[in-house]
């Protein structure tokens, strides 16, 4: 017998796209999806095409599986494209908005941030940074951010971004991994009032970071930092000197662009590279299609540009369009719970793309906080991160976007590099829940343990079956792990995601979770997404998080971790209401042994859910590698219920 997922869940309701909306969206019938199944490379090169080419590729693609490579023989510059391509159109058009978390602003337009753009890639020349050259970028949610991202990629230095909530120790692993020769970092940032000092830790870390020669520090915050002459460097000092040109260096369409690491089930972390030409065209063209971005537009994606989110639909995604892009340093509940919802109302925000674990702690908030505030700016909103629960996204459609915007809920990966499967918002009818249909181009389908599709209703393994233009190209100094993790698994043949999903009878794509997620019950490969999603149904449920644990005769029992939401108390009897909701909406066999309420769960700083570590507690085993974690207090916390 052939392993598939068992699924559950059932959802009904549909909503197709606003008349109004979908008069004006740039894409409001099938005809891109024919086009496209016609001839995929044709149709990519289409949105190539509306790109800056020094020269013209040669060929679309040259696909020697498991390696691709997209508009052979074309030379561009990433930062030509995101910047000199607009300033004839938009040279006083905002590029950024940043409102920093004491709530000042600072707006860059097109020509603002050419000019630092420029002057930042002199510094790192002046440094003898060069093509090929990796510089690791260690900075909090700051204009130097994209700057820095955009000088390397004027003089074809490949970036490597690490998440200023990461620790030294992973700072230095990734400088080690990568041999940047230059670090680029802040004296400190602010998060919830308090101040975080960004350069303490750095110095842990260049302790151990031998190939880098050059420190960058941007003066964010004025608290002391040690300077290490020779060595570090102040940002402004250094900018006052800059030439304000720097020509743009012509990259080769394969050219990397940058290395972004994903911390793997285990161990190692793994640095995906991203090249050029491919993954520009991949997020311009999303991000136009997806979000429906035009020109008067203000767009706001809450991601950390330190994850790939906001490398992809910050950064280079939006200033791929011309279009203005907010940014926004601090947390969502600094000084109040409504800082998301006043940011929208100040600055008139028409798109919003956050993350199902935001909307969830919104919802346990609750609707007073956007009640008080304006936000009939807004005409799109979107999800990305994990599934998305209904209850969840019939929350935001109607208490954030009043019934008014669709949602989109975007399915990809670091690795995917852009979206793949995803509503068009002029075109799609949405159902909560599922993230639709793969964008044109995208060939994607759900099989089984021997890569047979299955039948629809059926759950299996998400996998891609044709290359696509910003799919990655390996993992950095380590080819065969490349192969090994993501193409071996189907003979070479599929993409694996590490995804399950399964397809419904319209052909629409409900994602499952990770495959190491899936519990077995008895012979029921169960998905822990949907055993959450029942759970969260119920009204006391903020949030809920579910593993399984080793047991004698079913193999495996479903253990819950349960956050309650604002005014419910925990009790034994409301632990029996949530094994019946689960029963009710899944069946007997999902029910959980055990519950356990904690007032919040693992997540990574992305928001998802560490259900290793959750595992590891169930299990009374010692938690594994924590560092990772928004808040490693969680654990101990957790550990005092059990
Ligand atoms: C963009 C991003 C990738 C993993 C992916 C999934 C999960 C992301 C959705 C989703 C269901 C979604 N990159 N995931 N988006 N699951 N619906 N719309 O998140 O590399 O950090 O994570 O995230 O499991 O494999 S990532």
């Amino acid at each position: 017998m052939s392993e598939t997922i068992d699924a559950f869940l059932k959802e009904n309701r549909t909503f197709p796209p606003p008349t109004e909306f979908a008069k004006q969206a740039w894409v409001n019938n099938d005809d891109p999806y024919k086009r496209a199944e016609d001839n995929y490379e044709k149709f990519w090169e289409g949105f190539a095409s509306e790109l800056h080419w020094f020269k013209k590729w040669s060929k679309a693609l040259e696909w020697k599986p498991p390696h691709a490579k997209w508009f052979v023989g074309g030379k561009l510059n990433i930062s030509y494209n995101c910047l000199d391509r607009h300033l004839s159109a938009h040279k006083n058009k905002a590029a950024l908005i940043w409102e920093g978390e004491p709530g000042e602003t600072r707006t860059l337009t097109y020509y603002d941030l050419y000019r630092e753009v420029n002057k930042f890639a002199n510094v790192l020349k002046k440094f003898g940074v060069k093509r090929g050259d990796r510089v690791s970028i260690y900075l909090p949610m700051i204009p130097e951010l994209p700057i820095a991202m955009l000088a390397c990629t004027r003089i074809g230095a490949t970036h490597s971004v690490v998440f200023s909530a990461f620790s030294a120790q992973a700072l230095r692993d990734r400088n080690q991994d990568s041999q940047a020769k230059v670090l680029i970092t802040a004296d400190g940032y602010y998060r919830s009032g308090n101040v975080e000092k960004l350069k303490e830790r750095a110095d842990l870390a260049l302790k151990e970071s031998p190939s880098v020669k050059q420190v960058v520090i941007v003066k964010r915050m004025g608290n002391a930092v040690t300077m290490e002459s020779g060595r570090d460097h102040w940002w402004h000092e250094l900018m006052q000197e800059a030439d304000d040109y720097c020509k743009p260096e012509e990259m080769d369409s394969e050219d990397p662009l940058y290395i972004l690491y994903t911390s793997g089930s285990t161990g190692k972390p793994k640095g995906v590279l991203h090249t050029t030409g491919g993954y520009l065209t991949g997020v311009y063209a999303t991000n136009k299609w997806v979000f429906d971005i035009k020109d008067n537009d203000t767009y706001w994606c809450t991601a950390d540009i330190g994850w790939v989110t906001g490398h992809s639909y910050i950064v280079y995604g939006p200033l791929a369009n011309g279009a203005t892009s907010l940014m926004y340093e601090g947390s969502p509940d600094y000084p109040q719970k409504d800082r998301f919802w006043a940011i929208i109302e100040k600055h008139n925000v028409n798109i919003f793309y956050t993350a199902p674990t935001a909307i969830r702690t919104f919802m346990k908030w609750g609707a007073q906080w956007p009640e008080k505030r304006d936000m009939s700016s807004l005409r799109l909103l979107g999800s990305v991160g994990e599934p998305i629960n209904p209850e969840a996204w019939i929350w935001y459609h109607e208490t954030i976007g009043k019934g008014r915007c669709p949602v989109v809920d975007t399915w990809w990966q670091t690795e995917t590099g852009s979206i793949l499967i995803t509503p068009l918002p002029g075109h799609t009818i949405l159902k909560p829940g599922s993230a639709t249909k793969p964008f044109p181009g995208i060939a994607a389908m759900v099989v089984d343990e021997h890569g047979k599709e299955v039948p629809p209703g059926t759950g299996g393994y998400l996998v891609i079956t044709k290359p696509w233009p910003s799919m990655l190209r390996t993992i950095y100094g380590d080819p065969d792990r490349y192969v090994k993790q993501y193409w071996n698994k189907f003979g070479g043949k599929f993409y694996f995601t590490g995804d399950g999903a399964k397809r419904d009878k319209d052909g629409y794509f409900w994602l499952l979770g990770r495959i190491d997620d899936v519990i077995n019950v008895s012979g029921h490969r169960i998905s822990t997404m949907e055993v959450e999603s029942a759970l969260v149904e119920h009204d006391a449920v903020a949030e809920a998080a579910v593993v399984g644990k080793n047991h004698e005769i079913k193999g495996q029992a479903i253990v819950a971790f349960v956050t309650l939401g604002d005014g419910y108390k925990p009790s034994d009897q409301l632990k029996e209401g949530l094994r019946e909701k689960v029963k009710e909406v899944i069946g007997p066999i999902a029910k959980p042994d055990a519950i356990i309420f904690s007032d919040d769960l693992p997540k990574t700083r992305s928001g998802k859910i560490m259900r290793r570590i959750l595992q590891d507690l169930a299990e009374g085993r010692p938690v594994g590698d924590t560092t990772t974690l928004r808040d490693p207090g969680v654990v101990e916390r957790i550990k005092q219920q059990l």
